[in-house]
């Protein structure tokens, strides 16, 4: 039995986690009894220079700090203005500045240096995500030989992309490091090899393996689930107070994201506007619950998505509302498991339709929350990794405000009959594929 270490960016301390890896890695890393590393959370004038152990939990938790520079540059800077928007499809929001690539490296350098006291020479490493491409190079530089694993929560864009970061051979390289990289979607394993090929001269040896900068590494696709059963048991047993009353005669669809411009939220409004301009007998009849807590708000990107659905919400709200009925309600706060899970329940419909989204939790969540007798529909991006594999749920481009208006109609309009049948086949899904089965088939991979 190897003891596992994950390492990822944030460690969540606190009791409410709202991002979906630290919703993910929680349930997994429950009863493994290993070691989880992450960054404190609140940046800090004099970082010490050991890892900071927490109790409490069933595994060890342990913390590094970074100074307000270092979280600057590693990662409000290289992460999320050139990696994230990147991996998105965003290459028109990138900024490029040497000094956040330069605070990138020596971060990561940074967890090597105090993550290298703690290894033991058995130890399975699990990387997350985008944040720490470079570790496992910096581990194997300080002579780390253990199995390395890396998983990447957010999709890996097409050649064209990569090829405007600054340093795409560089990420190759860092990459080559791991045994097993992980990605959410066969389109992003796709994407990956073609770049590796493109803009890294790396051989493909079989499906699986690849020669890369020298190293021969594995790669594969592990579409991530949630914890299934917990979800629906906490679905059930939403207490009514938790719902939303005063709607009982109006149907409901449901948005829940970080406010973050790959989840498509404007597109979203302006599909709803469409579908109540055009149908004039839905006024008062459907709402549309919009959740989205900002994130990220000194990045200035996040400052303009905020204002642009802001303003949306309230031009569209001001177009239809009546005394009695406000068409988008619109909540920026990150609201409790059993709550969600009740306001799941309770919507119609379920809106999933990022432009880009490595996987997407909530499409799995809201499927997992319905009554089974009585089930409300997923509509679901074709850009969502969990496109590829839940694909009875009402498809769209969220792009097209028309094919979204005329899915939302469909929604809301679809028998109870092909709702249960498309249900039953969502759910299949979601509980065959659950957190236990992702952690388990990447720790046998990588094994
Ligand atoms: P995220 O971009 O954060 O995750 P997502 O997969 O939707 O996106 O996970 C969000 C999680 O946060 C869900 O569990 C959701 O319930 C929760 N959440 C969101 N808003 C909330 C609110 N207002 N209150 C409470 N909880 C809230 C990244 C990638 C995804 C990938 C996940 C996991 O971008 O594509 O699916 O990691 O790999």
């Amino acid at each position: 039995m190897h003891r596992l270490v994950a390492v990822s960016n944030r460690l969540p301390l606190g009791d409410n986690p709202s991002g979906g890896l630290v919703v993910a890695l929680q349930d997994a890393l429950g009863d493994s009894g290993g070691l989880w590393v992450g960054f404190s959370g609140e940046p800090s004038d004099a970082p010490q220079d050991s890892l900071e152990f927490h109790d409490g939990a069933r595994f060890d938790r342990a913390a590094f700090d970074l100074t307000a520079e270092d979280y600057e540059s590693y990662y409000l800077g290289f992460s999320n203005s050139v990696l994230w928007p990147a991996f998105h499809g965003r290459a028109d929001l990138i900024e490029i500045k040497p000094e956040y690539l330069q605070g990138y490296r020596r971060v990561n350098d940074r967890i090597a240096d105090l993550l290298l006291p703690h290894l033991k020479p058995d130890d399975r490493i699990w990387i997350q995500d985008y944040q720490l491409i470079p570790l496992a190079a910096a581990l194997r530089e300080r002579g780390v030989t253990n199995r390395i694993g890396f998983f990447l929560h957010i999709p890996f864009p097409d050649p064209a992309i990569c090829a405007a970061l600054p340093n795409p051979g560089e990420m190759f390289g860092w990459f080559s490091n791991y045994d097993l990289i992980g990605f959410q979607a066969r389109r992003d394993l796709r994407n990956f090899i073609e770049g590796a090929r493109q803009l890294s001269q790396a051989e493909p040896l079989d499906d699986q393996r690849l020669r890369l900068c020298g190293r021969e590494t594995r790669a594969g696709a592990f579409p991530i689930g949630i914890d299934a059963a917990g979800f629906i048991d906490e679905a059930r047993g939403a207490r009514e107070e938790d719902r939303m009353r005063s709607l009982t005669d109006s149907k409901m669809m449901i948005g829940v994201d970080r406010l973050d411009y790959s989840k498509g939220i404007p597109q979203r409004f302006r599909a709803f506007q469409l579908l109540l301009e055009n149908n004039p007998d839905l006024i008062e009849k459907v709402m549309l619950l919009q959740i989205a807590p900002p994130t990220r708000e000194s990045v200035e990107a996040y400052q303009n998505i905020r204002e642009e659905t802001e303003h949306l919400a309230g031009r569209i709200n001001g177009q239809f509302a009546t005394v009695n009925w406000t068409p988008i309600r619109f909540i920026h706060r990150p609201i409790p498991r059993h709550e969600l899970a009740g306001l799941y329940r309770q919507a119609n419909v379920g809106l999933v339709t990022p432009l880009a989204d490595g996987m997407n939790l909530v499409a799995k969540e809201y499927v997992a929350a319905q009554d089974v007798a009585d089930p409300g529909v997923l509509i679901l991006s074709r850009f969502a990794g969990a496109a590829e594999d839940m694909t009875e749920a009402v498809i769209v481009n969220p792009h097209d405000p028309w094919d979204m208006a005329a899915a939302m109609k469909r929604a809301i309009e679809m028998t109870p009959n092909e709702r249960r049948r498309r249900h039953a086949a969502l759910l299949q899904d979601v509980v065959e594929h659950d957190v236990s089965w992702w952690v388990d088939r990447y720790l046998q991979t990588l094994g």
